[in-house]
C-alpha cells in the first residue's frame, strides 16, 4: 500500500521528453535514492526527484541531495587536463599530460627508488575506481605509499570495531529497523545536519515512544531535540562512556547472559568502571551528574537500543578508545547482532564504507585483507598476476605521506578524489610540503585548492558520468547509474589509472572495457575475505534493492544483521575494553585558553570544492564563522558579527563570531569546508591517534581576541 502511493507519487513526477534515472545521491554515506532527470534531446541533466521506493529514503532528501545535479554541467568543470607552463594551468592533449606524468614519474623513480611515488585517494570514488587505485599504486606504479582521505574520516571506527567486534562493518542492522528501536544514543553526531535523512527513522522511533541521548558540547539542531543532552568538554567521550558504564554495572542493567557467552573483558571493564561515579565523570566531562544518570537509566532500561557515533567521538587523539568504549555499552547490554538494536557508525563520505574495504589505506589489500599476512599477499596477487615479491609492504597514513615530503620519501604524488590543501590539519605544515614536491598530479572535476599546487591537473567524471557501485552506511552495496557521456574530454578516474599504469609499462594488468569489469575482479579479489564481494552482482543488486555484504556466493542473499551468533574474532568473542581517559593531545593553556572544535553545517560538503560552486548553497552559507556562547564573547568583549582573531601553536585566522547559547561556554567551533586565509584547519592539531593514524581535528587550545581591521 505505502509502496502502492510512492510509486504513484514517483510517477507523476515525470515529465514529457525526460527520462528519470535511478542514481544515489554523489555526497553522504546515507546515499539516498534519487532519479536524475535528462533532457531526451540534448542528454543533459537537467534535475532531480527523490525515489519514493528507495528503503533508506523514502523520497526524501537534503539540502545538498537537492542540488547535487548542478554539479554536472557546471561552467567550472575541468573539460581539458591541465599543465602549468611559468606558473599558469594551460589546456592539453591528453597526450601530453601523460608524456609529462610518464616521463616524470619515470625520472624520479629512477633517482629515489619506486616508493618516491605516492597516490593519495578519497572515497567518493565507486568501490571500483577505490579499489583500482589501490591496484593501480602497487601494481601500476610500484610503490607503497598509498593512503586516502577515509583516514581522516572513519579510521578510528575502523579501528575500533576490528578490535572490539573482530570487523569493520559501520552498522550491524538496516537503518529501517530504527522505527523499530527504543532508544537512540547518539555521540558526537549531528545526525540533522550531516546525515538530515536520518532523523526521520528517529522521528518515527519517537512517535512510538523511543528516547534520544545525545553527547555534543554542542546544542546542534540534533541535541535540541534530545531527551537528554549530554554537553561533554572536548576530548572527554572515553570518561563519559565509563561513567555510563558505571551506572549500568551498579544499577543491574547488565545483560549476564550475554556477556557470559559473546563477551571477553567484563572482569577488567568492571574495575576500571568502578571509579567513574556519576561526581567523578562529571569532574573530567563538565556534564552534570544528574544528566549522567538519566541517560543511564533510559539506555539501561531500554529493551531494543542503539548506539550511534559520528566524527565528534573518532577524530580525537583516543578516537579508538572513544569508540570501544561506547561499544561497551552496547556489548554489556547485550545489544548487538539483534533487530532494531546495536551499534554503528555514521558513514561520512558517499563510499566511506566500500571505500575502506577494498585496499585504498596503506595496510590493506581488498576484502579487508592485511598486507602483513603472507596468505592474503599470495591470494591477492594471483588475481593480480603477480608475484608476491612484487607486492608492496604497507605504507603510512595520509597525513604522515603529505608530512613525509618534508623529510625527502615522497617526491611525486597523484592526490584522486581529495582536496588535503583544505582537509588536512595543521595546513601550514601540508602547504609547505605539497609546495615541495617535485611533481603533482591531481584528478578532479572541480580545480581544487590542492590541484593549485599541482603541474598536472587530469579532468575526472562526476559520478553521473560513469556506473559502478557504493556502499551505503548500512553496509549495503548499491548501484550507480551513467546519466549522461563524459563532459568534454573528462574520463572515470578507472580510465586514467589504466592509462598511466600503461605508461609505465604495467598495461597488461589494466585491461578493462567498463566498470563492471572491475567490479568482477573485485569480487574475486575479495572472495574469502571479512568483507566478501563475491556473491555480489550488478544484476543482484539491481533486483533486490541493493546486498549487504557479507555475501561469499551467488545464492547467498546478503548479510543484513552481522555478528546475529558469534564475532568474527579467533574465539568468536567480543571484546570489551577497560582503559582509563587521558586527556586530549593539546589542553588549554593559560597562552591558550579556550577550546577549539571544528565541523559541518548542511549546506556544505567537506573541503567545500564542490558545494561551494552551488548557488543556492552559498545563499544560504557564504563563509566561515567562530560560534561562541555569549559569556565566552563577554569576556573577550566581542559582539555578534565582530570579526574575531584566532590563534593556535600552527597559525592565526580572522573569522566573523556567531554568537549563541548553543555551545559551552570554554569551546569555539569553526566549520572546515572553505580553504586558504579561511580554512579552519590551519589551527588544528596533526597529533594522531596511535592505532588509527587519525588526526585530532575535535580538540586543540586556542586563543582568542577581537580583531580591529578585517
Ligand atoms: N552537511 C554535511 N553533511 C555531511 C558532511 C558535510 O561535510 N556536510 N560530511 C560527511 C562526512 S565525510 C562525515 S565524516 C560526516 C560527519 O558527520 P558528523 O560527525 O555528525 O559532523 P561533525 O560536524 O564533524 O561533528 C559532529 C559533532 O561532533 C561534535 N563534537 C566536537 N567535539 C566533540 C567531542 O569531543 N565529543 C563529542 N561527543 N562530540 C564532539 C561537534 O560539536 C559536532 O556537532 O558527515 C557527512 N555528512
Ligand atoms: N578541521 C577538520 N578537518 C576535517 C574534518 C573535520 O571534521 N574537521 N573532517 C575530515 C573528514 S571526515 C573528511 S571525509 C575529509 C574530507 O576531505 P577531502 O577528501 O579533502 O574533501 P572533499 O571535498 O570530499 O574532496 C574531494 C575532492 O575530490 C573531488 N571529487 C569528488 N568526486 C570525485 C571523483 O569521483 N573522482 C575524482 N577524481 N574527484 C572527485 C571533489 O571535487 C573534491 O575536490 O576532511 C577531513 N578534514
Ligand atoms: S542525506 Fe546525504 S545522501 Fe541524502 S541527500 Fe543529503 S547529502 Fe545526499
Ligand atoms: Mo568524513
Amino acid at each position: 500500500m505505502a509502496l502502492d502511493y510512492m510509486a504513484s507519487k514517483a510517477k507523476n513526477l515525470h515529465r514529457e521528453g525526460e527520462s528519470f534515472i535511478p542514481t544515489h545521491c554523489s555526497y553522504c554515506g546515507m546515499q539516498c535514492g534519487m532519479n536524475i532527470r535528462v533532457d531526451d534531446k540534448s542528454g543533459k541533466v537537467v534535475g532531480i526527484e527523490p525515489r519514493y521506493e528507495w528503503p533508506v529514503n523514502q523520497g526524501r532528501l537534503c539540502p545538498k541531495g537537492v542540488t547535487a545535479y548542478q554539479q554536472v554541467e557546471h561552467p567550472d568543470r575541468i573539460l581539458r587536463p591541465l599543465i602549468k607552463k611559468n606558473g599558469k594551468f594551460v589546456e592539453s592533449s591528453w597526450k601530453e599530460a601523460y608524456d609529462l606524468i610518464e616521463r616524470k614519474f619515470k625520472e624520479i623513480q629512477a633517482k629515489y627508488g619506486k616508493d618516491a611515488l605516492s597516490v593519495y585517494g578519497g572515497v567518493s570514488m565507486t568501490n571500483e575506481k577505490c579499489y583500482l587505485v589501490g591496484k593501480y599504486a602497487r601494481v601500476g606504479l610500484q610503490t607503497k605509499h598509498l593512503d586516502y582521505n577515509g583516514r581522516y574520516c572513519m579510521s578510528s571506527a575502523a579501528g575500533g570495531f576490528n578490535l572490539s567486534l573482530g570487523m569493520d562493518r559501520g552498522s550491524t542492522f538496516p537503518w529501517p529497523d530504527l522505527m523499530h528501536s527504543d532508544c537512540f544514543f547518539l555521540a558526537g553526531s549531528n545526525t540533522a545536519e550531516c546525515h538530515p535523512t536520518s532523523i526521520t527513522w528517529f522521528w518515527r522511533g519517537r512517535d512510538k515512544g523511543a528516547k534520544l541521548i545525545v553527547a555534543d558540547p554542542r546544542e546542534t539542531p540534533t541535541a535540541r531535540i534530545a531527551d537528554v543532552h549530554l554537553d561533554l568538554r572536548p576530548g572527554t567521550d572515553s570518561a563519559l562512556a565509563n561513567g555510563i558504564m558505571h551506572l549500568l554495572i551498579k544499577e543491574g542493567y547488565v545483560d549476564y547472559e550475554y556477556v557470559e557467552q559473546r563477551v571477553n573483558g567484563f572482569e577488567e571493564l568492571k574495575q576500571v568502571a568502578e571509579q567513574f561515579t556519576p561526581e567523578y565523570t562529571s569532574k573530567i566531562t563538565g556534564v552534570a551528574p544528574e544528566k549522567i544518570i538519566k541517560a543511564a537509566h533510559i539506555y539501561g532500561q531500554a529493551q531494543k537500543s542503539v548506539v550511534m557515533f559520528c566524527r565528534g567521538v573518532e577524530q580525537q587523539r583516543k578516537g579508538v578508545d572513544n569508540v570501544r568504549t561506547y561499544t561497551n555499552l552496547a556489548l554489556v547490554r547485550g545489544q548487538i547482532g539483534k533487530f532494531a538494536s546495536g551499534v554503528a557508525t555514521l558513514t561520512g563520505q558517499g563510499n566511506g564504507q566500500g571505500g575502506r574495504e577494498h585496499g585504498q589505506k596503506s595496510d590493506l589489500l581488498p576484502g579487508y585483507r592485511k598486507l602483513t599476512d603472507p596468505e592474503a599477499v599470495k591470494y591477492v596477487s594471483k588475481v593480480w598476476g603477480i608475484d608476491p615479491s612484487e607486492m608492496p609492504g604497507p605504507g603510512v597514513s595520509a597525513y604522515e605521506m603529505l608530512d613525509s615530503i618534508h623529510h625527502g620519501t615522497v617526491r611525486a604524488m597523484h592526490v584522486v578524489c581529495s582536496n588535503p590543501a583544505v582537509s588536512s590539519p595543521n595546513l601550514p605544515n601540508v602547504w609547505s610540503a605539497l609546495e615541495k614536491l617535485e611533481f603533482l598530479v591531481v584528478s578532479d572535476f572541480f580545480l581544487s585548492e590542492t590541484a593549485e599546487f599541482a603541474d598536472v591537473v587530469l579532468p575526472a567524471t562526476t559520478w553521473a558520468e560513469d556506473e559502478g557501485t557504493t556502499t551505503n552506511t548500512e553496509g549495503r552495496v548499491i548501484k550507480i547509474n551513467k546519466i549522461r557521456e563524459p563532459l568534454g574530454e573528462s574520463k572515470p578516474d578507472w580510465q586514467i589509472f589504466s592509462e598511466i599504469a600503461d605508461r609505465m609499462g604495467r598495461g597488461q594488468h589494466f585491461q578493462y572495457e567498463k566498470s563492471e569489469d572491475i567490479f568482477n575482479e573485485l569480487r574475486l579479489a575479495s572472495k574469502g575475505g571479512k568483507a566478501d564481494y563475491y556473491g555480489i552482482t550488478y544484476e543482484k543488486i539491481e533486483k533486490n534493492e541493493g546486498v549487504f555484504w557479507p555475501c561469499p556466493d551467488l545464492e547467498h542473499p546478503g548479510t543484513p544483521y552481522v555478528y546475529q551468533d558469534s564475532f568474527p574474532t579467533p574465539d568468536g568473542k567480543a571484546n570489551l575494553l577497560a582503559v582509563e581517559w587521558q586527556e586530549p593531545g593539546e589542553v588549554q593553556s593559560k597562552e591558550f585558553p579556550e577550546i577549539l572544535t571544528t565541523g559541518r553545517v548542511v549546506f556544505h560538503y567537506l573541503s567545500g570544492n564542490q558545494t561551494r560552486r552551488i548557488d543556492f548553497l552559498m545563499e544560504q552559507c557564504p563563509e566561515p564563522y567562530a560560534e561562541m556562547h555569549p559569556e565566552m564573547a563577554s569576556r573577550y568583549n566581542v559582539q555578534d558579527g565582530d570579526i574575531v582573531e584566532l590563534e593556535t601553536r600552527r597559525s592565526k585566522m580572522k573569522v566573523k563570531a556567531r554568537i549563541t547559547k548553543a555551545i559551552r561556554n570554554d569551546t569555539v567551533f569553526i566549520p572546515y569546508h572553505w580553504g586558504k586565509e579561511l580554512a579552519a584547519n590551519q589551527l588544528t592539531n596533526d597529533c594522531l591517534d596511535p592505532i588509527s593514524r587519525m588526526p585530532e581535528f575535535k580538540v586543540c587550545a586556542v586563543r582568542l581576541r577581537k580583531s580591529q581591521g578585517v
